[in-house]
């Protein structure tokens, strides 16, 4: 039933993003000197192969045997087929949580769309995914050429694609200067919304062509992009305004880095990216729904306050947040948790319906959560959405 796992190489990350100096940061009112810088990722993995060219990426796959409807199982009750799902940013945190959750259901196969090959191996196989259970392929969302290029490797896969999850995202609450993507995006929006919106509307035609029973598009969202929550109000709150700034590219050459044309605030850029991408889900929905009959679906997993999406955040932070969540807030989730969570977003059949941003309460059990009053403003999802084509060359 699983299937052989593709081994397929990529360089590491081609990352286009400028280090920013850390800044001042204030935490629980108290103000903080100057960060320091958390390391990445420590590399170590032996793998079979490593294409290093820095200028082509491409991604191999290798062996790759396509799963195919199930036969009638020996009761003569129809099975459905092993379903696929990509899933960006894979190799850590929530995305491996939930590569792991679906791996070992035996139900998926994932293909793990990550920026560093040799990390995510490693993390896979640390996770103890199943061998023959998930493929890699190389995506790094901080360049649109990466985004196209990916579409292409998992085309080549020939595999049915069921399921798309836009998990992958970058913090960079210290940074005192912007950083861009290859493309010159301003990072947070570039990696989080932009390279998420070109994946998506390119899966799109792969998703409709799916004979899956039930196929899904998911963008995470958070609590701290809704202000209509105690999260969402912690300053600096996320406000996309009049969409100045993405009119203008976002490039903060003669335009400004942020979205609202405002003076660049990495910890806002963060959150006004999710408020892009529980926008875009929506506009999906509306747009496509009921002519694909494809899920749109976006959530806030809880509070993971242990992934590596803080490893830019000041040390005082990163060892005060998670202990803060647990007893203070008790937003806290554990990635274990959290990845179950977005497992049944891709797969439950109880939540198939479209156009829902999920939430969990205090059982674990899932509900329809509230949008604040911008993310779910019809009129801005639409605009970010044609601003964001222009962007990405679809318009
Ligand atoms: P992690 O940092 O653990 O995971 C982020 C993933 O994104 C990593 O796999 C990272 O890859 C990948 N990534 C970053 N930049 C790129 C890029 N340019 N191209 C491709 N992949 C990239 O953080 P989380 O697991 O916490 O975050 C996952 C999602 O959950 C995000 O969308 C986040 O907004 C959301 N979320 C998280 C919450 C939390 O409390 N942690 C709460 C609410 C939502 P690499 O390993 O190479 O760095
Ligand atoms: Mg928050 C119920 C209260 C709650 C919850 C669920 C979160 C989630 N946070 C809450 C409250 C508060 N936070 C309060 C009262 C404060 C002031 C002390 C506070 C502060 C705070 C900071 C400085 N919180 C943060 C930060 C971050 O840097 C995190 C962030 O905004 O990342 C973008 C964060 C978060 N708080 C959360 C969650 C889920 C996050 C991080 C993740 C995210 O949105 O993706």
């Amino acid at each position: 039933m699983a299937l052989q796992a593709a081994t397929s190489f990529l360089p590491s990350a081609l990352s286009a993003r400028k280090e920013g100096a850390a800044k001042d940061s204030a935490f629980f009112g108290v103000r903080l000197a100057d960060g320091l810088k958390l390391d990445a990722t420590s590399l170590g993995l032996r793998t079979k192969r490593v294409n290093t060219s820095s200028v082509a990426i491409r991604a191999q796959a290798a062996a790759v045997s396509a799963p195919t409807a199930t036969p009638a199982s020996p009761a003569g009750k129809k099975t459905v087929r092993t379903g696929n799902a990509i899933i960006t940013g894979a190799s850590s945190g929530l995305g491996l949580a939930t590569a792991k959750a679906l791996a070992e259901s035996g139900k998926w196969h994932v293909i793990m769309a990550c920026r560093d090959y040799l990390k995510t191996a490693r993390a896979a196989r640390a996770a103890g995914m199943p061998k023959g259970s998930y493929t890699i392929v190389h995506l790094d969302l901080a360049s649109l050429d990466s985004v196209r290029q990916f579409v292409k490797n998992v085309r080549q896969l020939d595999m049915p694609i069921d399921v798309v999850v836009c998990n992958a995202a970058v913090y960079q609450p210290t940074a005192k200067e912007p950083s861009f993507t290859a493309d010159g995006f301003e990072m947070s929006v570039g990696v989080n919304h932009l390279g998420h919106f070109l994946l998506a509307r390119e899966l799109l035609e792969d998703l409709k062509a799916s004979d899956y029973p039930s196929k899904r598009l998911i963008i995470v969202g958070s609590i701290t992009g809704n202000t209509n929550t105690l999260a969402g109000n912690v300053p600096p709150k996320a406000n996309l305004g009049d969409l100045r700034g993405l009119a203008a590219g976002l490039n903060g050459v003669g335009s400004a880095a942020m979205i609202d044309g405002a003076e660049f605030d990495g910890a806002k850029a963060y959150r006004d990216s999710k408020v892009c991408n529980m926008l875009t889900m929506q506009e999906f929905h509306r747009r496509y729904h009921e002519e694909t009959g494809v899920t749109f679906a976006s959530l806030y997993p809880g509070c993971i306050a242990t992934t590596g999406l803080f490893r830019e955040h000041i040390p005082l932070f990163r060892l005060l947040f998670p202990p803060f969540q647990k007893y203070i807030t008790k937003g806290y989730v554990s990635e274990e948790e959290a990845g179950k969570r977005l497992a049944q977003v891709v797969s439950e059949p109880s939540l198939t319906k479209s156009g829902v941003y999920w939430s969990w309460n205090k059982n674990s059990a899932s509900f329809e959560n509230q949008l604040s009053e911008e993310a779910s403003d019809t009129e801005k999802a639409r605009k970010v959405w044609e601003l964001s084509e222009k962007l990405v060359g679809l318009a």
